[in-house]
């Protein structure tokens, strides 16, 4: 598990050098806009809860087969997997989000998730929709311009968005 500072260091160390230019300019980037980073971060975190509910909500009313009888999410406890399975997505791309690099959410996350998925019969493809839903709904919190200080976060969005793909088609 790294994060944008240790990933540099490891590249650097593999090759036997110091620190480039280019590995500077992008840390101290990061430094100096760390406060969007963090806001975002803080942001999607404090509305985990009403992120995975209404992307759930979306892929039901997209898939309802999901939810009539024989569907994968048909029943409370497979419900409350699928729900719980969400959140635990979504809380390890917060995770990346805020570490700016994605392997804990790789290792720890969608490692043998396909897999896994497979081997339970849950439909991959359905997953990745609700996490492409998951990613609007965090989107539309993250860029809310209300109560910030107006500034460019489309750099940021774009890395966030990312992390969501990757969930996405890890299982899709
Ligand atoms: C992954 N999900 C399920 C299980 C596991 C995971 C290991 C089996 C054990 C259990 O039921 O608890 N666990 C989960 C995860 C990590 C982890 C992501 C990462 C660290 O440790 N059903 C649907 C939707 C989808 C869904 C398409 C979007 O209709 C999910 C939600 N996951 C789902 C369901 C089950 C499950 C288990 C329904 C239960 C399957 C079953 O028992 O029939």
């Amino acid at each position: 598990m790294l994060d944008a500072f240790s990933k540099v260091v490891a590249q650097a160390d593999a090759r036997g050098e110091f620190l480039s230019s280019a590995q500077f300019d992008a840390l101290s980037n990061l430094v100096k806009e760390g406060n969007k980073r963090l806001d975002t971060v803080n942001r999607i975190t404090s509305n985990a809860s009403t992120i995975v509910s209404s992307a759930a909500r979306a892929l039901f009313a997209e898939q309802p087969q999901l939810i009539q009888p024989g569907g994968n999410a048909y029943t409370n406890r497979r419900m409350a997997a699928c729900l719980r399975d969400m959140e635990i997505i979504l809380r390890y791309v917060t995770y990346a989000a805020i570490a700016g690099d994605a392997s804990v959410l790789d290792d720890r996350c969608l490692n043998g998730l396909r897999e896994t998925y497979q081997a339970l019969g849950v439909p991959g493809g359905s997953v990745a929709t609700g996490v492409q839903k998951m990613k609007e709904a965090a989107l539309k919190v993250a860029n809310d311009p209300a109560g910030v200080t107006p500034g460019d976060c489309s750099a940021l969005m774009s890395e966030l968005a990312s992390y969501f793909d990757r969930a996405a088609s890890a299982v899709g």
